[in-house]
Protein backbone atom coordinates (compact mmCIF):
# COMPACT_ATOMS: atom_id res chain seq x y z
CA UNK A 1 0.00 0.00 0.00
CA UNK A 2 1.39 3.24 -0.77
CA UNK A 3 1.99 5.39 1.72
CA UNK A 4 2.17 9.08 -0.14
CA UNK A 5 -0.34 10.89 2.20
CA UNK A 6 1.73 9.81 5.33
CA UNK A 7 4.70 10.25 3.58
CA UNK A 8 3.75 14.49 2.45
CA UNK A 9 2.42 14.84 5.79
CA UNK A 10 6.07 13.52 7.94
CA UNK A 11 8.12 16.00 5.44
CA UNK A 12 5.53 18.68 6.70
CA UNK A 13 5.99 18.33 10.22
CA UNK A 14 10.11 18.16 9.61
CA UNK A 15 9.41 21.31 8.11
CA UNK A 16 8.24 22.72 11.35
CA UNK A 17 9.98 20.82 13.98
CA UNK A 18 13.29 20.47 12.00
CA UNK A 19 15.04 17.69 13.23
CA UNK A 20 18.72 16.43 12.03
CA UNK A 21 17.54 12.99 10.64
CA UNK A 22 14.03 10.98 10.00
CA UNK A 23 14.18 7.35 11.02
CA UNK A 24 10.54 5.26 9.73
CA UNK A 25 10.28 2.85 12.79
CA UNK A 26 9.63 -0.99 11.56
CA UNK A 27 8.58 -2.48 15.19
CA UNK A 28 11.41 -5.15 14.72
CA UNK A 29 13.28 -6.57 17.77
CA UNK A 30 16.68 -5.42 17.05
CA UNK A 31 15.94 -1.71 16.42
CA UNK A 32 13.88 -1.79 19.91
CA UNK A 33 17.37 -3.68 21.57
CA UNK A 34 19.70 -0.39 19.57
CA UNK A 35 16.84 2.07 21.13
CA UNK A 36 17.86 0.27 24.23
CA UNK A 37 21.57 0.32 24.02
CA UNK A 38 21.15 4.42 22.78
CA UNK A 39 19.14 5.38 26.13
CA UNK A 40 21.43 2.88 28.40
CA UNK A 41 24.65 5.03 26.65
CA UNK A 42 22.72 8.27 27.04
CA UNK A 43 20.92 7.44 30.44
CA UNK A 44 17.56 7.67 29.22
CA UNK A 45 17.49 4.22 30.70
CA UNK A 46 19.37 2.89 33.30
CA UNK A 47 20.15 -0.98 33.55
CA UNK A 48 18.28 -3.06 35.81
CA UNK A 49 19.53 -6.19 37.85
CA UNK A 50 20.53 -8.57 34.67
CA UNK A 51 19.99 -11.49 36.89
CA UNK A 52 16.30 -10.94 38.82
CA UNK A 53 14.80 -8.40 36.35
CA UNK A 54 16.35 -9.36 32.86
CA UNK A 55 15.87 -7.06 29.74
CA UNK A 56 14.48 -4.62 32.56
CA UNK A 57 15.04 -0.81 32.29
CA UNK A 58 14.39 2.33 34.88
CA UNK A 59 13.71 5.54 33.35
CA UNK A 60 13.29 8.65 35.41
CA UNK A 61 11.32 11.42 34.14
CA UNK A 62 11.72 15.00 34.35
CA UNK A 63 10.32 15.92 38.08
CA UNK A 64 7.73 18.58 37.02
CA UNK A 65 6.44 15.59 33.81
CA UNK A 66 4.86 12.67 36.03
CA UNK A 67 1.12 12.50 34.91
CA UNK A 68 -1.18 13.31 32.75
CA UNK A 69 -1.74 17.12 33.15
CA UNK A 70 -5.59 17.73 31.99
CA UNK A 71 -5.47 21.03 32.32
CA UNK A 72 -3.20 21.49 29.11
CA UNK A 73 -5.38 19.39 27.30
CA UNK A 74 -7.90 20.85 24.60
CA UNK A 75 -10.15 19.09 22.35
CA UNK A 76 -9.89 21.27 19.00
CA UNK A 77 -13.46 21.36 17.28
CA UNK A 78 -14.50 24.09 15.15
CA UNK A 79 -17.34 24.83 17.17
CA UNK A 80 -16.80 25.01 20.73
CA UNK A 81 -20.32 23.41 21.97
CA UNK A 82 -19.02 20.04 20.21
CA UNK A 83 -16.21 19.67 22.81
CA UNK A 84 -18.80 20.62 25.46
CA UNK A 85 -18.59 21.62 29.32
CA UNK A 86 -16.19 18.66 30.10
CA UNK A 87 -13.35 19.60 27.73
CA UNK A 88 -11.27 22.30 27.01
CA UNK A 89 -11.74 23.74 24.23
CA UNK A 90 -9.12 26.06 21.59
CA UNK A 91 -10.43 26.75 18.27
CA UNK A 92 -7.92 24.60 15.53
CA UNK A 93 -6.29 27.43 14.34
CA UNK A 94 -5.48 29.12 17.21
CA UNK A 95 -4.80 25.41 19.23
CA UNK A 96 -2.05 24.92 16.14
CA UNK A 97 -0.42 28.78 16.13
CA UNK A 98 -0.02 28.07 20.25
CA UNK A 99 1.29 24.45 19.75
CA UNK A 100 3.26 25.14 16.68
CA UNK A 101 4.98 28.14 18.71
CA UNK A 102 6.82 25.35 20.88
CA UNK A 103 7.53 22.52 18.12
CA UNK A 104 8.72 24.89 15.82
CA UNK A 105 12.31 23.75 15.19
CA UNK A 106 11.96 21.76 18.56
CA UNK A 107 13.60 18.98 16.91
CA UNK A 108 16.74 20.76 16.18
CA UNK A 109 19.35 18.04 17.19
CA UNK A 110 17.55 15.53 17.67
CA UNK A 111 16.18 12.73 15.50
CA UNK A 112 12.48 12.21 14.09
CA UNK A 113 11.21 8.75 14.57
CA UNK A 114 8.28 7.83 12.14
CA UNK A 115 6.34 5.04 14.17
CA UNK A 116 3.71 3.49 11.99
CA UNK A 117 1.30 1.93 14.70
CA UNK A 118 -2.14 -0.36 14.83
CA UNK A 119 -3.90 -0.71 17.47
CA UNK A 120 -6.08 -4.05 17.85
CA UNK A 121 -5.27 -7.10 16.56
CA UNK A 122 -3.61 -8.03 13.04
CA UNK A 123 -6.77 -8.99 10.93
CA UNK A 124 -9.25 -7.56 12.97
CA UNK A 125 -11.66 -4.72 10.97
CA UNK A 126 -12.19 -3.18 14.39
CA UNK A 127 -8.40 -2.43 14.79
CA UNK A 128 -7.32 1.01 13.55
CA UNK A 129 -3.80 2.44 12.35
CA UNK A 130 -2.10 5.77 13.69
CA UNK A 131 1.25 7.20 12.62
CA UNK A 132 3.04 9.30 15.37
CA UNK A 133 6.22 11.04 14.94
CA UNK A 134 8.46 11.69 18.04
CA UNK A 135 12.04 13.09 19.08
CA UNK A 136 11.73 10.42 22.20
CA UNK A 137 13.48 7.25 21.80
CA UNK A 138 11.58 5.93 25.34
CA UNK A 139 8.39 6.83 23.49
CA UNK A 140 9.50 4.94 20.18
CA UNK A 141 10.40 1.98 22.89
CA UNK A 142 7.50 2.06 24.96
CA UNK A 143 4.88 2.31 22.10
CA UNK A 144 6.87 -0.72 20.67
CA UNK A 145 5.29 -2.64 23.79
CA UNK A 146 2.15 -0.58 23.96
CA UNK A 147 1.01 -1.22 20.13
CA UNK A 148 2.06 -3.01 17.31
CA UNK A 149 4.36 -1.53 15.34
CA UNK A 150 5.66 -1.27 11.47
CA UNK A 151 4.48 -3.42 8.35
CA UNK A 152 1.40 -4.77 10.36
CA UNK A 153 0.14 -1.13 10.67
CA UNK A 154 0.91 -0.01 7.28
CA UNK A 155 -0.62 -2.89 5.68
CA UNK A 156 -4.16 -2.66 7.35
CA UNK A 157 -4.17 1.21 6.23
CA UNK A 158 -7.68 1.03 3.83
CA UNK A 159 -6.47 3.53 1.82
CA UNK A 160 -3.81 5.85 1.69
CA UNK A 161 -5.36 8.52 4.32
CA UNK A 162 -6.42 6.15 6.76
CA UNK A 163 -4.80 6.97 10.40
CA UNK A 164 -4.53 8.85 12.95
CA UNK A 165 -1.66 11.37 12.42
CA UNK A 166 0.66 12.23 15.74
CA UNK A 167 3.05 14.77 16.11
CA UNK A 168 5.10 14.24 19.68
CA UNK A 169 8.04 16.36 20.91
CA UNK A 170 9.32 16.40 24.32
CA UNK A 171 10.02 20.69 23.47
CA UNK A 172 12.04 21.52 26.49
CA UNK A 173 9.95 20.01 28.81
CA UNK A 174 8.92 23.42 30.29
CA UNK A 175 5.04 22.77 32.11
CA UNK A 176 5.12 26.43 30.70
CA UNK A 177 5.08 25.04 27.09
CA UNK A 178 3.50 22.16 26.88
CA UNK A 179 0.07 21.33 25.55
CA UNK A 180 -1.76 18.03 24.30
CA UNK A 181 -3.62 18.66 21.46
CA UNK A 182 -6.79 16.90 19.64
CA UNK A 183 -8.08 17.41 16.49
CA UNK A 184 -10.76 15.25 15.97
CA UNK A 185 -12.23 17.15 12.64
CA UNK A 186 -9.09 16.10 10.82
CA UNK A 187 -7.80 12.98 12.57
CA UNK A 188 -4.82 14.34 13.97
CA UNK A 189 -2.99 14.90 17.66
CA UNK A 190 -0.30 17.76 18.35
CA UNK A 191 1.35 17.10 21.82
CA UNK A 192 4.70 19.01 22.88
CA UNK A 193 6.25 19.40 26.32
CA UNK A 194 5.90 16.18 27.80
CA UNK A 195 7.38 12.81 27.72
CA UNK A 196 5.07 11.22 30.38
CA UNK A 197 2.77 8.40 29.47
CA UNK A 198 -0.61 9.42 28.91
CA UNK A 199 0.21 12.60 27.29
CA UNK A 200 3.14 11.51 24.81
CA UNK A 201 2.15 7.77 23.86
CA UNK A 202 -0.07 9.33 21.49
CA UNK A 203 -1.65 5.29 20.55
CA UNK A 204 -3.14 5.18 24.16
CA UNK A 205 -5.78 7.96 25.22
CA UNK A 206 -5.11 10.52 22.70
CA UNK A 207 -5.74 8.14 19.88
CA UNK A 208 -7.55 5.03 21.60
CA UNK A 209 -9.93 7.25 23.27
CA UNK A 210 -10.23 11.07 22.65
CA UNK A 211 -10.06 10.63 18.76
CA UNK A 212 -11.60 7.35 18.59
CA UNK A 213 -14.45 7.90 20.91
CA UNK A 214 -15.04 10.56 18.45
CA UNK A 215 -14.82 8.24 15.52
CA UNK A 216 -16.82 5.57 17.67
CA UNK A 217 -20.15 7.74 17.76
CA UNK A 218 -19.75 8.67 14.05
CA UNK A 219 -19.28 4.88 12.76
CA UNK A 220 -21.61 3.60 15.44
CA UNK A 221 -18.77 1.73 18.04
CA UNK A 222 -17.60 2.65 21.48
CA UNK A 223 -14.36 3.59 22.18
CA UNK A 224 -14.00 3.17 26.43
CA UNK A 225 -11.90 3.28 29.06
CA UNK A 226 -12.57 -0.24 29.78
CA UNK A 227 -10.70 -3.73 30.48
CA UNK A 228 -11.73 -6.91 29.69
CA UNK A 229 -11.88 -9.86 31.49
CA UNK A 230 -13.21 -13.63 31.14
CA UNK A 231 -14.83 -15.01 34.19
CA UNK A 232 -14.48 -18.57 34.05
CA UNK A 233 -16.52 -20.82 36.18
CA UNK A 234 -15.66 -24.34 38.00
CA UNK A 235 -17.55 -25.82 34.95
CA UNK A 236 -15.41 -24.00 32.65
CA UNK A 237 -17.97 -21.77 31.20
CA UNK A 238 -16.24 -18.37 30.34
CA UNK A 239 -18.46 -14.87 30.66
CA UNK A 240 -16.94 -11.77 29.28
CA UNK A 241 -16.99 -8.53 30.96
CA UNK A 242 -15.72 -4.67 30.29
CA UNK A 243 -15.13 -2.32 33.10
CA UNK A 244 -14.83 1.42 33.11
CA UNK A 245 -12.99 2.71 36.33
CA UNK A 246 -11.10 5.99 36.50
CA UNK A 247 -6.92 6.16 36.66
CA UNK A 248 -5.50 4.32 39.33
CA UNK A 249 -8.40 2.63 40.84
CA UNK A 250 -7.81 -0.55 40.54
CA UNK A 251 -8.21 -1.54 36.74
CA UNK A 252 -5.82 -3.06 36.15
CA UNK A 253 -5.93 -5.21 39.24
CA UNK A 254 -8.90 -6.40 38.89
CA UNK A 255 -8.31 -7.40 35.11
CA UNK A 256 -5.79 -9.85 36.36
CA UNK A 257 -7.32 -10.98 39.48
CA UNK A 258 -6.49 -13.96 40.94
CA UNK A 259 -9.36 -15.38 42.38
CA UNK A 260 -9.87 -16.11 46.48
CA UNK A 261 -12.89 -18.70 45.11
CA UNK A 262 -12.34 -22.41 44.23
CA UNK A 263 -12.45 -22.92 40.88
CA UNK A 264 -13.57 -19.24 39.69
CA UNK A 265 -10.41 -17.36 37.52
CA UNK A 266 -10.22 -14.46 35.99
CA UNK A 267 -8.66 -14.57 31.99
CA UNK A 268 -7.22 -10.84 30.89
CA UNK A 269 -8.04 -9.54 27.65
CA UNK A 270 -7.48 -5.79 28.43
CA UNK A 271 -6.82 -3.92 31.44
CA UNK A 272 -7.28 0.10 30.72
CA UNK A 273 -9.20 0.34 27.08
CA UNK A 274 -11.55 -1.56 25.00
CA UNK A 275 -13.01 -1.29 21.69
CA UNK A 276 -16.56 -2.64 21.23
CA UNK A 277 -18.45 -3.15 18.06
CA UNK A 278 -21.89 -4.98 17.25
CA UNK A 279 -21.90 -7.31 15.44
CA UNK A 280 -24.10 -9.03 12.65
CA UNK A 281 -26.14 -11.17 15.39
CA UNK A 282 -26.44 -8.41 17.49
CA UNK A 283 -23.80 -9.60 20.12
CA UNK A 284 -22.04 -6.77 21.60
CA UNK A 285 -17.66 -7.77 21.31
CA UNK A 286 -14.51 -5.48 21.91
CA UNK A 287 -10.65 -5.92 21.30
CA UNK A 288 -8.11 -4.75 23.36
CA UNK A 289 -6.32 -2.23 21.07
CA UNK A 290 -3.12 -2.53 23.20
CA UNK A 291 -0.41 -4.83 23.48
CA UNK A 292 1.11 -3.82 26.54
CA UNK A 293 0.00 -2.52 30.34
CA UNK A 294 0.96 0.72 31.82
CA UNK A 295 0.15 0.16 35.15
CA UNK A 296 0.64 1.73 38.15
CA UNK A 297 3.40 0.67 40.29
CA UNK A 298 2.76 1.57 43.75
CA UNK A 299 0.42 -1.10 45.91
CA UNK A 300 1.20 -3.87 43.16
CA UNK A 301 2.50 -6.86 45.17
CA UNK A 302 2.32 -10.32 45.24
CA UNK A 303 -0.23 -10.34 47.66
CA UNK A 304 -2.33 -7.37 45.77
CA UNK A 305 -1.66 -8.51 41.88
CA UNK A 306 0.29 -11.52 41.83
CA UNK A 307 0.05 -11.60 37.87
CA UNK A 308 1.24 -8.39 37.49
CA UNK A 309 4.37 -8.73 39.58
CA UNK A 310 5.12 -12.62 37.71
CA UNK A 311 4.71 -10.28 34.23
CA UNK A 312 7.28 -7.51 35.54
CA UNK A 313 10.40 -9.70 35.95
CA UNK A 314 11.90 -9.19 32.50
CA UNK A 315 11.36 -7.20 29.28
CA UNK A 316 9.34 -4.17 31.23
CA UNK A 317 10.42 -0.37 31.10
CA UNK A 318 9.83 1.09 34.90
CA UNK A 319 9.28 5.00 35.08
CA UNK A 320 10.15 6.62 38.48
CA UNK A 321 10.13 3.82 40.26
CA UNK A 322 12.94 3.47 43.06
CA UNK A 323 15.89 2.20 42.96
CA UNK A 324 17.30 -0.92 45.64
CA UNK A 325 20.99 -1.31 46.19
CA UNK A 326 20.93 -4.53 44.28
CA UNK A 327 19.38 -2.70 41.08
CA UNK A 328 16.12 -4.09 41.60
CA UNK A 329 12.91 -1.71 41.29
CA UNK A 330 10.80 -0.90 44.60
CA UNK A 331 7.98 0.70 45.24
CA UNK A 332 6.04 1.54 47.72
CA UNK A 333 3.75 -1.70 48.50
CA UNK A 334 5.79 -4.41 46.42
CA UNK A 335 6.66 -5.49 50.38
CA UNK A 336 5.90 -4.51 53.66
CA UNK A 337 9.33 -2.80 54.73
CA UNK A 338 11.33 -0.54 52.71
CA UNK A 339 14.95 -2.11 51.60
CA UNK A 340 17.62 -0.19 53.15
CA UNK A 341 19.55 1.84 50.85
CA UNK A 342 16.80 3.27 48.11
CA UNK A 343 17.32 5.51 45.58
CA UNK A 344 14.15 7.83 45.43
CA UNK A 345 12.82 7.99 42.21
CA UNK A 346 14.93 11.36 41.23
CA UNK A 347 18.06 8.89 42.04
CA UNK A 348 18.87 10.91 45.58
CA UNK A 349 19.42 8.79 48.43
CA UNK A 350 16.52 8.11 50.48
CA UNK A 351 15.30 8.36 53.95
CA UNK A 352 11.92 6.53 55.59
CA UNK A 353 9.77 8.78 56.81
CA UNK A 354 10.35 11.30 53.98
CA UNK A 355 7.84 10.73 51.47
CA UNK A 356 7.26 7.78 49.19
CA UNK A 357 10.16 6.37 47.60
CA UNK A 358 8.58 5.99 44.62
CA UNK A 359 6.10 8.43 42.67
CA UNK A 360 2.69 7.43 43.25
CA UNK A 361 1.95 7.31 39.58
CA UNK A 362 5.50 5.31 38.88
CA UNK A 363 4.48 2.53 35.78
CA UNK A 364 5.71 -0.26 34.52
CA UNK A 365 5.55 -0.90 30.91
CA UNK A 366 5.00 -4.57 29.85
CA UNK A 367 4.19 -6.74 26.92
CA UNK A 368 0.20 -8.29 27.64
CA UNK A 369 1.86 -11.63 26.49
CA UNK A 370 3.69 -11.64 29.77
CA UNK A 371 0.90 -11.99 31.69
CA UNK A 372 0.10 -15.25 33.48
CA UNK A 373 -3.54 -14.52 33.48
CA UNK A 374 -4.08 -13.54 29.71
CA UNK A 375 -6.92 -15.03 27.82
CA UNK A 376 -6.01 -16.87 25.17
CA UNK A 377 -8.32 -15.04 23.29
CA UNK A 378 -7.11 -11.86 23.79
CA UNK A 379 -5.60 -11.25 20.36
CA UNK A 380 -8.82 -12.69 18.75
CA UNK A 381 -9.65 -10.67 15.66
CA UNK A 382 -13.13 -10.80 16.04
CA UNK A 383 -13.12 -10.07 19.83
CA UNK A 384 -14.96 -11.22 22.56
CA UNK A 385 -18.71 -11.53 23.54
CA UNK A 386 -19.83 -9.00 26.17
CA UNK A 387 -22.57 -9.79 28.37
CA UNK A 388 -21.79 -7.78 31.19
CA UNK A 389 -20.39 -3.94 31.56
CA UNK A 390 -18.95 -2.51 35.21
CA UNK A 391 -18.85 1.14 36.15
CA UNK A 392 -16.74 1.71 39.18
CA UNK A 393 -15.44 4.69 41.16
CA UNK A 394 -13.25 5.23 44.34
CA UNK A 395 -16.02 6.64 46.70
CA UNK A 396 -15.20 6.55 50.18
CA UNK A 397 -19.57 7.16 51.29
CA UNK A 398 -22.80 6.41 49.26
CA UNK A 399 -21.85 3.80 46.41
CA UNK A 400 -22.80 0.59 47.67
CA UNK A 401 -20.41 -2.10 46.62
CA UNK A 402 -22.28 -3.46 43.59
CA UNK A 403 -25.45 -3.31 42.61
CA UNK A 404 -27.22 -3.81 38.67
CA UNK A 405 -28.78 -1.44 36.69
CA UNK A 406 -32.75 -1.91 36.01
CA UNK A 407 -32.16 -2.05 32.37
CA UNK A 408 -29.79 -0.38 29.20
CA UNK A 409 -31.22 3.32 29.49
CA UNK A 410 -30.79 3.05 33.64
CA UNK A 411 -27.20 1.74 33.18
CA UNK A 412 -26.38 4.43 31.05
CA UNK A 413 -27.73 6.91 33.56
CA UNK A 414 -25.81 5.19 36.02
CA UNK A 415 -22.51 5.57 34.08
CA UNK A 416 -23.19 9.02 33.50
CA UNK A 417 -23.66 9.43 37.50
CA UNK A 418 -20.52 8.52 38.55
CA UNK A 419 -18.15 10.17 40.02
CA UNK A 420 -15.11 9.67 41.46
CA UNK A 421 -12.16 10.82 44.45
CA UNK A 422 -8.83 11.54 42.07
CA UNK A 423 -5.44 9.86 42.03
CA UNK A 424 -1.71 10.54 41.36
CA UNK A 425 -2.49 9.99 37.72
CA UNK A 426 -3.36 13.06 37.29
CA UNK A 427 -1.78 16.87 37.96
CA UNK A 428 -2.98 18.13 40.79
CA UNK A 429 -4.96 17.77 44.10
CA UNK A 430 -5.23 13.65 45.05
CA UNK A 431 -9.04 12.72 47.07
CA UNK A 432 -10.74 15.30 45.67
CA UNK A 433 -14.50 13.90 44.63
CA UNK A 434 -15.14 14.83 40.71
CA UNK A 435 -17.46 13.92 38.47
CA UNK A 436 -16.47 11.29 36.02
CA UNK A 437 -18.93 9.75 34.27
CA UNK A 438 -18.65 6.18 32.85
CA UNK A 439 -14.79 7.03 33.56
CA UNK A 440 -14.18 8.91 30.41
CA UNK A 441 -14.17 12.37 31.89
CA UNK A 442 -10.80 13.32 30.99
CA UNK A 443 -10.59 11.11 27.65
CA UNK A 444 -14.42 11.61 25.89
CA UNK A 445 -13.41 13.40 22.79
CA UNK A 446 -16.63 15.52 22.21
CA UNK A 447 -19.48 16.83 23.91
CA UNK A 448 -20.30 14.32 26.66
CA UNK A 449 -24.26 15.01 26.52
CA UNK A 450 -23.83 13.51 22.44
CA UNK A 451 -21.90 10.83 24.20
CA UNK A 452 -24.41 10.06 26.19
CA UNK A 453 -26.68 10.17 23.73
CA UNK A 454 -24.85 7.56 22.04
CA UNK A 455 -24.37 5.36 24.57
CA UNK A 456 -28.32 5.47 24.84
CA UNK A 457 -28.66 4.47 20.90
CA UNK A 458 -26.73 1.63 21.08
CA UNK A 459 -29.48 -0.50 22.59
CA UNK A 460 -31.88 -1.11 19.27
CA UNK A 461 -28.99 -2.62 18.11
CA UNK A 462 -28.46 -4.99 20.85
CA UNK A 463 -30.24 -8.49 20.23
CA UNK A 464 -29.49 -9.14 24.08
CA UNK A 465 -28.12 -5.89 25.82
CA UNK A 466 -25.29 -6.70 28.32
CA UNK A 467 -26.41 -6.29 32.00
CA UNK A 468 -25.18 -3.51 33.62
CA UNK A 469 -23.43 -3.11 37.31
CA UNK A 470 -22.11 -0.39 39.52
CA UNK A 471 -19.29 -1.06 41.77
CA UNK A 472 -17.47 0.38 44.31
CA UNK A 473 -14.73 -1.68 46.24
CA UNK A 474 -13.83 1.95 48.48
CA UNK A 475 -16.31 2.17 50.74
CA UNK A 476 -14.82 2.87 54.17
CA UNK A 477 -16.73 2.70 57.93
CA UNK A 478 -17.15 5.09 60.28
CA UNK A 479 -13.52 4.36 61.01
CA UNK A 480 -11.99 4.58 57.88
CA UNK A 481 -11.90 1.18 57.48
CA UNK A 482 -12.56 -0.34 54.19
CA UNK A 483 -15.43 -2.72 54.28
CA UNK A 484 -14.29 -4.78 51.56
CA UNK A 485 -11.22 -6.55 51.29
CA UNK A 486 -10.51 -6.01 47.47
CA UNK A 487 -8.28 -7.48 45.31
CA UNK A 488 -8.95 -11.35 44.84
CA UNK A 489 -11.85 -11.15 46.36
CA UNK A 490 -13.96 -8.65 44.15
CA UNK A 491 -14.26 -12.40 41.84
CA UNK A 492 -16.72 -13.03 44.60
CA UNK A 493 -18.56 -9.98 43.16
CA UNK A 494 -17.95 -11.06 39.51
CA UNK A 495 -19.53 -14.24 40.93
CA UNK A 496 -22.57 -12.53 41.60
CA UNK A 497 -22.80 -10.92 38.28
CA UNK A 498 -22.31 -14.05 36.11
CA UNK A 499 -25.19 -15.14 38.47
CA UNK A 500 -27.40 -12.14 37.33
CA UNK A 501 -26.36 -12.70 34.01
CA UNK A 502 -27.27 -16.29 33.44
CA UNK A 503 -30.99 -15.31 35.62
CA UNK A 504 -29.92 -16.54 38.99
CA UNK A 505 -28.30 -14.36 41.62
CA UNK A 506 -30.94 -13.08 44.61
CA UNK A 507 -31.21 -9.90 44.58
CA UNK A 508 -33.20 -7.16 45.97
CA UNK A 509 -34.55 -3.62 44.48
CA UNK A 510 -33.89 -0.72 46.01
CA UNK A 511 -34.34 2.99 44.05
CA UNK A 512 -30.83 2.86 42.40
CA UNK A 513 -30.98 -0.79 41.17
CA UNK A 514 -30.82 -4.58 42.40
CA UNK A 515 -28.90 -5.11 45.26
CA UNK A 516 -27.41 -8.29 46.10
CA UNK A 517 -29.58 -10.07 48.94
CA UNK A 518 -28.54 -11.29 52.18
CA UNK A 519 -26.19 -14.20 51.63
CA UNK A 520 -26.36 -13.56 48.23
CA UNK A 521 -22.64 -13.06 47.67
CA UNK A 522 -20.58 -15.80 48.13
CA UNK A 523 -18.63 -15.04 51.49
CA UNK A 524 -16.80 -18.68 51.75
CA UNK A 525 -13.41 -18.60 53.04
CA UNK A 526 -13.32 -15.58 53.98
CA UNK A 527 -13.69 -14.06 57.75
CA UNK A 528 -16.20 -11.09 57.21
CA UNK A 529 -18.84 -10.35 59.12
CA UNK A 530 -22.32 -10.01 57.41
CA UNK A 531 -23.19 -6.89 58.90
CA UNK A 532 -19.91 -5.28 57.21
CA UNK A 533 -20.96 -6.49 54.13
CA UNK A 534 -24.59 -5.40 54.37
CA UNK A 535 -23.05 -1.90 55.13
CA UNK A 536 -21.34 -1.91 52.14
CA UNK A 537 -24.49 -2.77 50.40
CA UNK A 538 -26.22 0.24 52.06
CA UNK A 539 -28.43 2.62 50.10
CA UNK A 540 -29.19 5.57 51.95
CA UNK A 541 -31.53 7.85 50.92
CA UNK A 542 -30.68 10.88 52.39
CA UNK A 543 -27.06 10.74 51.01
CA UNK A 544 -28.13 10.07 47.99
CA UNK A 545 -30.85 12.98 47.68
CA UNK A 546 -27.67 15.07 47.74
CA UNK A 547 -25.58 13.14 45.55
CA UNK A 548 -28.39 13.69 43.20
CA UNK A 549 -28.72 17.20 43.69
CA UNK A 550 -25.43 17.48 42.72
CA UNK A 551 -25.58 15.51 39.75
CA UNK A 552 -28.29 17.74 38.60
CA UNK A 553 -26.21 20.75 38.88
CA UNK A 554 -23.69 18.76 36.57
CA UNK A 555 -26.64 17.58 33.95
CA UNK A 556 -27.37 21.21 33.86
CA UNK A 557 -23.80 22.45 32.20
CA UNK A 558 -24.91 20.04 29.02
CA UNK A 559 -28.39 22.31 28.40
CA UNK A 560 -30.07 20.97 25.27
CA UNK A 561 -27.29 18.44 24.70
CA UNK A 562 -28.48 16.09 27.76
CA UNK A 563 -30.72 13.87 26.61
CA UNK A 564 -34.37 13.76 27.60
CA UNK A 565 -34.19 10.24 28.56
CA UNK A 566 -30.75 10.79 31.07
CA UNK A 567 -33.29 13.63 32.85
CA UNK A 568 -35.96 11.49 33.29
CA UNK A 569 -33.84 8.73 34.96
CA UNK A 570 -32.77 11.40 37.36
CA UNK A 571 -36.18 12.12 38.05
CA UNK A 572 -37.48 8.63 38.33
CA UNK A 573 -34.70 7.76 40.87
CA UNK A 574 -35.31 11.38 43.14
CA UNK A 575 -39.24 10.50 43.01
CA UNK A 576 -38.31 6.64 44.32
CA UNK A 577 -36.35 8.24 47.06
CA UNK A 578 -39.15 10.48 48.05
CA UNK A 579 -37.72 13.52 47.19
O1 LIG B 1 -1.07 7.95 31.97
S1 LIG B 1 -2.11 7.24 31.28
O2 LIG B 1 -3.13 8.20 30.87
O3 LIG B 1 -1.58 6.56 30.13
C1 LIG B 1 -2.80 6.11 32.32
C2 LIG B 1 -3.95 6.64 33.06
O4 LIG B 1 -3.82 7.68 33.71
O5 LIG B 1 -5.04 6.02 33.01
MN1 LIG C 1 -6.45 4.50 32.10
Amino acid sequence: MSVSVAERWVEEVAGLTRPDRIVWCDGSKPEYDALVEMMLRDGTLLPLNARTYPDSYLHRSHPSDVARTEQLTFIATREREDAGPTNNWMAPAEAKSKAGRFLRNAMRGRTMWVVPYLMGPAGSSMSRVGIMVTDSAYVVASMHIMTRVGQVALQAMRSDDDFIAGVHSLGDLSPDRRLIMHFPEEKLIWSVGSGYGGNALLGKKCHALRLASAQAREEGWLAEHMLIIGVEDPEGRVTYLAGAMPSASGKTNLAMAVSQLPGWRVWTVGDDIAWMHVDASGQLRAINPERGFFGVAPNTSPKTNPNATAMVRSNTIFTNVALTPDREPWWEGLTPEAPRGLQDWQGQPWQPGTGPAAHPNSRFTVPVSQCPSASPHWEDPQGVPISGLIFGSRRTSVIPLVFEAFDWNHGVFLGSAMSTETTAAITGKVGVVRRDPMAMIPFCGYNMGDYFAHWLSMQPRLAKPPRIFRVNWFRRDADGKFLWPGYGDNVRVLKWMVERIRGGGRAQETPVGYVPADGAIDLSGIDLAPARLREALRCDAAEWLAALQDLDEFYSSFGSRLPATIARQLAETRRKFGG
